[in-house]
This record gives C-alpha cells, sequence and structure tokens, in this order.
C-alpha cells in the first residue's frame, strides 16, 4: 500500500529524450509527482542560436502523456487461446512465458538450425540498449540467427547510391544549405516527417539567406507550405522522367559541367565508357534517344509521364544548371517505389552535370547520410550465421526458407537451410501493418504449421501483436534508462533518464533476457556480470575511448545532452574534388559511376540498367491496370504518429485525423466531400475511412497516411484505413525493397 500522506509531491522535473523512430531526436523534461508525470516540457537550457539551436520535442512527445498512461497498456504476460490471429488471450506468469521461449528455442535450433530464427524488423525502442539489442546478443551466443539487411525505409536508396559513388554518406551538415542558391526538394517533406530535429529550421535559415526553394512531391506538403517558393506535383513513380528530361535540355542547351563530367565520371557520355561495352549505353546516348530504345528524353516526352508542363521542366533545369550552388536533396518516398533504385541514380546523375559535388551549398543527392558521424558505441554482440535475407522479404522465408537464394535476396550463404519457425517481435508492427498487402501477409503468420512460435513484446495489442503466441508487457522508454543519438544530422547524443517506475508486470529487457539466458545456460555469458546500468557505464566509457572531452558517466547522466563543436561543417567528397588525384571516389574505377560496370555484370538491363533509367512502374501512372484501378495511392508519413505508435492516442487523433486525401476534382467524379466515408479498394484489399478533399494533392493520386492500425471486419474492410491493406508485396529488382507507395486504386462512397 502507497503511504499517502507521505508521497512527495513536490514537482521534479527528469531529463529524457525519445526513442521511437520519429526521425528526432529532441529534449524532454518530464515534470513529476510522485511517480506520475503530470506534464511534458522541453529545451529552455540553452539560449536559442543559429549556431547552437535548441532540441524542441514536437507534439507528439509533449503529449506523451496520453501514451503512457493509455488504459489499454498490457501489464502482464498473455499467451494465445484459439487460434492464431483471432486476438484470443489468456494471463500467464512470466515464468510460463521464458520457459515456453526457452524450450521452444531449444527445439528450433536442435531442428532447424540458426537460418529458422528470425528478428522481425521493429523500430519501437531506438535507444542504444533495447529488448532488440539484448536478444540479438543472447541468440549470437547460442548459435546464431538469420539476420536482415536494408530497412523499410531507405531500402532502394542504401542499395543504389554506393553503385554511383561507392558510400551513402553523402550529405553535407545541415548549416551549409545557407551557401546554397537554389534548393530542390525531391520528395522532401520534413517539416512534416522528421528527419533531424530541426532539419526545417536549417532550410529556413537557407531560405532567409537568399536560398529559392522548390518542392516537387505529389502531395503539397508542409513544408512546401512553410518554405517553398514553387510546389511542382509529380505523379509518383515518375521522377526518373522528370530527372531525364531536365537532363535533357542541359545537354541540348550546353548548360552541363562538361569539365566535371570529363575528370570525375565514369559512363556520362561515350568517349566517358569502361572498355568493351557497345556503342549506345552511355547515359547521354540514352537521354538523346541514341540508345536501343531511340526514344529522345525530352520535356514533351516526360509531360506526358509525369504530369509536369514542359514549361516547367525546361526552366527547372535551367535554374539547377546555372544556379550555383544547387542543392536537389532527395527524401525516402521517392524511393519506397516499385523501381525505386532509379530515382536514387537519377538524381546523382544530376547532381553531377551540375557540379554540385563536393561544394558547401551543392548536395550529392542519394542516400544523403551525413558524412560525418561521431563514434558511438554499440552492445556487443556476434551473429555467427552469416545468412541474411532483405529485410522486406521474410514471407518468402516463411514459405519457402529452405532452398531460397540469391534470387530472393539472400547473401551470406548461397541457399538457406530451413523456413523461419521462431519470430521475435520485439517492438514492432510489421509482422502486419507496417509490411505490406496485410491480408495475404496475416494469412501466412497465422498459418501455425508455418512459424512455431511467434513472440512479440509490446505495450498494446497492436494488429502484430493479435498474431503472438506470446505477449510480453514491455516497460515504456520514459520508465527506464537509456541513451540516444540522432538518425542522421545533428552532432549529439542523448541520455534518457528513467522518469517513473513501470506498471503491473511490464519487465526491461534486460531482465528478461537475462532470465532467458539462464534457461539457455548462457546467464553468465550474456550478462558478463554487468547490471543494466553498468551496460550503459560500458557504452559511456567505450564513447569516451574515442571521443576526447567526452564527459564522464554522472555528468552526462546529468546534463543529459553532449553536443559535439566542429571548426568546420563536413562536405561529402570535399576531399575528391579538391584533391582527386589522391582521393578517388570509392568505386572500383574510382569515379562517380553513372554507368555502373557492376550492374551491367549483372546483365539484367530491363530491370537493373547500367545506368539510371526511367522504369514505368508495374502498378504507375503508364500501367494498364489503371483502367480498373485509375488513381494511385501513397500513404505520407504523418504528424500524428510515429508510424503505427499513437495511433490508438486520442490527443493525436484530434491533432490530425485519419483520413484520405483526394483532390477537388477526383472528389466530386466520385460524389465525394470533405468528410464523406469513402472506400478504397484494389484486388488486395479494402479500407473505409473518411475524405479530406484538398486542393493540397493532385489529381489522380491519394494519399492514406501511412500507420493506422489495421481493423479488418468480419468481411474483411478495413475500417481504420492502414494503407498495407492495400500495399503489395513485390520487392524491388535490386535492393528487394519494399515498393510501399506504389499502389493503384478505386475510391467510392461508401
Ligand atoms: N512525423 C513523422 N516523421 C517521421 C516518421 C513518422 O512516422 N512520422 N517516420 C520517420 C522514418 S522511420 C522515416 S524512414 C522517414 C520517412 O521519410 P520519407 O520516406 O521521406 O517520408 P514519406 O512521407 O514516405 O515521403 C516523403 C514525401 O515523398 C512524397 N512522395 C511519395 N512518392 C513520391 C514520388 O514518387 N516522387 C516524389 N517526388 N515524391 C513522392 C510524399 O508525398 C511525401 O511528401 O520519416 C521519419 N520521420
Ligand atoms: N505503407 C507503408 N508502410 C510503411 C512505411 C510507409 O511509408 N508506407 N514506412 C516504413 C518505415 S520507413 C518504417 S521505419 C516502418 C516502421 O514500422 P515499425 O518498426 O513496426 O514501427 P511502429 O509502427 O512505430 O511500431 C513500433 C511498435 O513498438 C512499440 N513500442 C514502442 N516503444 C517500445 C518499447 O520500448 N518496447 C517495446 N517492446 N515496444 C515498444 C509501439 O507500441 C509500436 O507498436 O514502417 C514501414 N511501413
Ligand atoms: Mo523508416
Amino acid at each position: 500500500m502507497v503511504d499517502i500522506d507521505n508521497v512527495d509531491l513536490t514537482e521534479k522535473i527528469v531529463r529524457t529524450s525519445g526513442s521511437h523512430n520519429c526521425g528526432g531526436r529532441c529534449i524532454i523534461k518530464a515534470h513529476v509527482k510522485g511517480n506520475r508525470i503530470v506534464r511534458i516540457s522541453t529545451d529552455d537550457d540553452i539560449a536559442d542560436t543559429v549556431t547552437v539551436p535548441q532540441l524542441r520535442g514536437c507534439l507528439r512527445c509533449r503529449s506523451y502523456k496520453d501514451k503512457l498512461y493509455h488504459p489499454d497498456r498490457i501489464t502482464y504476460p498473455q499467451k494465445r487461446i484459439g487460434k492464431r490471429g483471432q486476438g484470443k488471450f489468456t494471463r500467464i506468469t512470466w515464468d510460463e512465458a521464458l520457459d515456453n521461449i526457452a524450450a521452444k528455442t531449444k527445439r528450433v535450433m536442435a531442428d532447424y538450425g540458426p537460418d529458422a530464427i528470425y528478428f522481425q524488423y521493429a523500430t519501437g525502442n531506438e535507444g542504444l540498449v533495447s529488448e532488440q539489442q539484448w536478444l540479438r546478443r543472447l541468440m549470437g551466443l547460442y548459435g546464431g540467427y538469420l539476420g536482415y539487411y536494408g530497412s523499410y525505409s531507405t531500402a532502394c536508396t542504401q542499395i543504389a547510391t554506393p553503385y554511383t559513388y561507392g558510400t551513402n554518406q553523402t550529405g553535407n551538415s545541415r548549416e551549409t544549405w545557407v551557401n546554397s542558391k537554389l534548393i530542390i526538394l525531391l520528395g522532401w517533406n520534413p517539416a512534416e516527417t522528421i528527419h533531424g530535429t530541426n532539419t526545417a529550421y536549417y532550410l529556413k535559415l537557407a531560405k532567409q539567406a537568399g536560398a529559392e526553394i522548390i518542392c516537387i512531391d505529389p502531395l503539397y506538403t508542409n513544408t512546401a507550405i512553410g518554405l517553398a517558393d514553387e510546389w511542382i506535383a509529380l505523379r509518383p513513380t515518375t521522377d526518373s522522367a522528370l530527372l531525364d528530361a531536365m537532363a535533357y535540355t542541359m545537354i541540348t542547351e550546353n548548360l552541363q559541367d562538361q569539365a566535371f563530367l570529363d575528370k570525375y565520371c565514369l559512363g556520362f557520355d561515350e568517349a566517358h565508357m569502361p572498355p568493351g561495352v557497345p556503342a549506345g549505353n552511355a547515359y547521354k546516348s540514352y537521354i538523346l534517344g541514341d540508345s536501343q530504345d531511340y526514344t529522345a528524353k525530352t520535356p514533351a516526352w516526360a509531360e506526358a509521364i509525369t504530369g509536369v508542363p514542359q514549361a516547367t521542366i525546361i526552366r527547372l533545369a535551367r535554374k539547377y544548371a546555372t544556379n550555383r550552388p544547387g542543392a536537389l536533396i532527395q527524401g525516402y518516398g521517392p524511393q519506397r517505389h516499385a523501381y525505386g533504385e532509379q530515382a536514387v541514380r537519377s538524381a546523382t546523375v544530376l547532381a553531377a552535370m551540375t557540379g554540385n559535388i563536393g561544394v558547401a551549398g551543392g548536395w550529392a543527392a542519394g542516400a544523403g547520410y551525413p558524412a560525418r558521424s561521431p563514434y558511438i558505441a554499440e552492445l556487443p554482440r556476434f551473429n555467427p550465421n552469416p545468412a541474411k535475407i532483405s529485410v522486406f522479404c521474410w514471407p518468402d522465408a516463411i514459405i519457402r526458407g529452405r532452398g531460397m537464394g540469391p534470387d530472393l535476396s539472400v547473401r551470406g550463404v548461397k541457399a538457406l537451410t530451413a523456413n523461419i519457425k521462431l519470430m521475435f517481435n520485439l517492438g514492432g508492427n510489421c509482422l502486419v501493418n507496417q509490411h505490406a498487402d496485410n491480408n495475404a501477409t496475416a494469412k501466412i503468420i497465422a498459418d501455425e504449421s508455418l512459424v512455431e512460435l511467434i513472440v512479440v513484446s509490446d505495450h498494446y495489442i497492436t494488429p502484430s501483436a493479435k498474431y503472438a503466441d506470446i505477449i510480453l508487457p514491455a516497460d515504456n522508454m520514459l520508465e527506464r534508462d537509456n541513451i540516444v543519438t540522432p538518425w542522421g544530422y545533428g552532432d549529439y547524443i542523448l541520455y534518457m533518464n528513467k522518469v517513473v517506475d513501470t506498471i503491473g508486470e511490464c519487465r526491461n529487457g534486460y531482465a528478461w533476457i537475462s532470465d532467458l539466458a539462464e534457461r539457455l545456460g548462457l546467464k553468465a555469458e550474456f550478462t558478463e556480470g554487468r547490471s543494466r546500468e553498468d551496460w550503459l557505464r560500458y557504452l559511456v566509457a567505450k564513447t569516451a575511448e574515442h571521443n576526447p572531452g567526452f564527459p564522464s558517466f554522472e555528468e552526462f547522466k546529468a546534463k543529459g545532452v553532449y553536443r559535439w563543436q566542429y571548426d568546420q561543417p563536413s562536405i561529402a567528397f570535399a576531399e575528391q574534388i579538391n584533391d582527386f588525384a589522391n582521393h578517388p571516389f570509392p568505386t572500383p574505377s574510382g569515379k562517380i559511376e553513372i554507368f555502373s560496370p557492376r550492374l551491367w555484370a549483372m546483365n539484367k538491363p530491363e530491370e537493373i540498367p547500367a545506368i539510371p533509367k526511367y522504369l514505368p512502374a508495374w502498378e504507375g501512372p503508364e500501367a494498364t491496370l489503371k483502367d480498373q484501378y485509375p488513381l494511385q495511392c501513397i500513404g505520407h508519413h504523418y504528424k500524428r504518429r510515429v508510424h503505427s505508435t499513437f495511433d490508438n492516442t486520442s490527443w493525436m487523433e484530434e491533432a490530425g485525423p485519419q483520413e484520405v486525401w483526394v483532390s477537388p476534382s477526383d472528389a466530386a467524379v466520385r460524389g465525394v466531400s470533405n468528410g464523406s466515408l469513402v472506400r478504397v479498394f484494389n484486388d488486395r484489399g479494402e479500407v473505409e475511412l473518411p475524405a479530406k478533399v484538398t486542393p493540397r494533392i493532385m489529381p489522380g493520386v491519394i494519399s492514406i497516411p501511412q500507420g493506422a492500425w489495421w481493423m479488418p471486419d468480419a468481411d474483411g474492410v478495413d475500417k481504420r484505413g492502414c494503407i498495407n491493406t492495400l500495399t503489395k508485396y513485390q520487392p524491388t529488382p535490386l535492393a528487394f525493397g519494399n515498393p510501399t507507395h506504389t499502389n493503384l486504386v478505386q475510391m467510392i462512397k461508401a
């Protein structure tokens, strides 16, 4: 019993941060009375200056009380009763849950080996220590598991970009944007879809310094509204066609930086091709129609595909070629598509043609990962099993794992030796909901003869948790210490102090995974005798070894933040451009490979061309399926959620309801008005949700903000509006990535 008279009700402030996968990392101050958070505020420790801006939290973390104290929070372990996927569970003890998991792990490892054990992609806890990390460490010690490569975020760009540059580190420090005369944002909306805390602020500084900002996006995004001089609406999946026609304009008007191309690039024109490749395969030949397709990539050709008027394309090309330095920055939206690899590489060619690589105010396009990031220690873990699949291809590894090879994304081994039999889904909603084609995927994971045990750890019974055999009640990010780093930009690191005690039987991952280690006979090896705090101290000490001046554990914990200071901003490829003789690009040829001999050697020119090309998407504006399903459906990342996290909180629903964006003209022909309930469907499924009729989306395109919880009724109609009810499970050809913005659908009034 709590002694009510003796509870300390003076307000304390505890410093922490968020660790969900929201794209930002901010300072959170939790105001606590007793064991209860009464309010959340944010960074006001330092003056907000241009050189060191505050790390202010957004509406999601600042409303966190609504999530933390949600009545649906899971507070004890449960096991499935009834058929898998029905969502019926009964309470069990932690001992029963862990005995079960240990027994099954032993059996699966003995019968099938490590290829049968899989960790589902899960980004709920992005701290340096998490259940994901701990259990991987343990399974590594136990004999290994099937690994994955890639991510649902950057699948295409992280594979495609290195074919051009040899690396993904193609981004400059954001403070260099003030040097840009022109900034073109290609499918990037950092004012809402956070890519680093303060990114929109740096764009604002650039604008104040005189940069013109242009957004190319099917949506008139918050970034376009707040920061852009011009919005150019483009049909999804057609970025490469637009970029090709810009290249055509530059070439025919002789605006390209020929000296840059001649010196640093492979394959721009026939005079700079690797030996042994027949004529007609250089980029310039493809653009001018001197290649096998005999089609010149003219602005008129591109207008028909992209919906962007040719006069706009010509104006844009001239502007980018003549206003230097200019930054052509890609978001991840354009690459989360069929042939998403092409859009990435097409943009890199334009950056090269305009000589915007290696200079302040320019940008190399491609992945845009920062060119400089400090060393930060990780938990020691090692997977002795070399087998990996693409993160998107796990349904295949369940159905046809044994014998599955490189044609289905497998790396590290010739073929898998087992199907997936045991799945851990710890802090993620990618079993269904965040993967693709919910209806088909749900059938696979519901089949008890395929995967034998599914373990889920979460705070709520999410759509994925419904498919669990065992549900574990997780502690929350405000209920534990941790350390987080910004993913992408920002030279700082944050300490997360525990704010309140956890509730019910919720347990920290380190505690239950240590108990599991004991059952597997590996407790001493797993813990190395360390407590959880000891491990955090270990991480700080290791980080400090590589970073002179890094604070002590006590100081870091008390301050909550450490910022690196640099004399100079970082600029990707500055060394290569300034001193090419001594600093080749990290590609096999040492040059920017506009033509990639490695892709040429794959000999699959239709889907994996050696130069970037516009390839019509399987469900794009040129697909015949359009007769039946005339609307292109994308699903943008939404301010009211982090993916599916926060979907069940009411404050966030007030701030941003789940509704499908549709243009006035597409709505009118369907008798749909603002707020009408509509049905959106294709052969894969059907969702029902209210329409937001708005000129902020181009005609022919609709957007269902991604991350709503899949809630099928008895007829299978999803009553919440999860876009993955409509998306296709078809991995992209090179990266085996998720093309989840490539969908054709129809919409009717419900
Ligand atoms: N608020 C919020 N912020 C987030 C997240 C979140 O869930 N909520 N998630 C974080 C994570 S993990 C990630 S990976 C990133 C994701 O960041 P992104 O992948 O960049 O986000 P998206 O919203 O998918 O796409 C960005 C823009 O691309 C546009 N777009 C879609 N298709 C095309 C196309 O074919 N061409 C062009 N030019 N534009 C297109 C969309 O309309 C959208 O405005 O965001 C991070 N930030
Ligand atoms: N159609 C479509 N699908 C997409 C995308 C898209 O643009 N379109 N985007 C993709 C991208 S970029 C990403 S990154 C993925 C993200 O997909 P996921 O990684 O599945 O991310 P979330 O949906 O946020 O799910 C996180 C879960 O973790 C839980 N959680 C939060 N904190 C903790 C914790 O401390 N412990 C535990 N055990 N659980 C916790 C939350 O309650 C939530 O259920 O989605 C992908 N799916
Ligand atoms: Mo992501």
